[in-house]
């Protein structure tokens, strides 16, 4: 890698989209801050969500000018930034299905489904159970 741009990852205080980008920076030693959202932007994350885009976290700041948002996106300019990512366009592919068959399998674990866990809370294991059976059953 040539010189490392300044990165800053935003998000809150859970383990959740931000985690794979931290995987990935820690594991190709890339230097980064991690920042809470109110934080970073400097008041409460209700207010602040209004001048992210798109209204979510995780966003990537890249040397404090560039914001790159939706976790796929930041994980792969990371992948391209720390030499991860296979030159090849079919291995990229291969490399990127797998990515994508890892966002199915936190899908039923998304916070969206947090009102459902409220209701019964054996709704996750049970979510997260038939989505793992059903992408194993249908992997060959
Ligand atoms: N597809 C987006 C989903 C982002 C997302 O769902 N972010 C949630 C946290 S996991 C969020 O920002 N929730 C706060 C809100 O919507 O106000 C991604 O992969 O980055």
């Amino acid at each position: 890698m040539s010189k490392q741009p300044k990165l800053e990852l935003i998000y809150f205080n859970l383990r959740a989209l931000a985690e794979p980008p931290q995987m990935m920076m820690h594991y190709a030693g890339v230097k980064y801050r991690y920042e809470m959202a109110w934080d970073y932007y400097g008041k409460p994350w209700s207010k602040a969500k209004l001048e992210v885009p798109f209204g979510q976290l995780p966003v990537l700041v890249v040397n404090d000018t560039v914001h790159i948002w939706q976790s796929g996106a930041i994980v792969r300019y990371l992948a391209k930034l720390a030499g991860f990512m296979p030159e090849d366009p079919v291995l990229a592919a291969q490399v990127d299905a797998v990515f994508e068959q890892t966002q199915e399998l936190f899908a039923p674990l998304n916070l969206g489904n947090w009102n459902s866990v409220k209701r019964d809370p054996t709704f996750l294991g049970h979510n997260l159970t038939t989505v793992i059976s059903q992408s194993i059953i249908t992997f060959h």
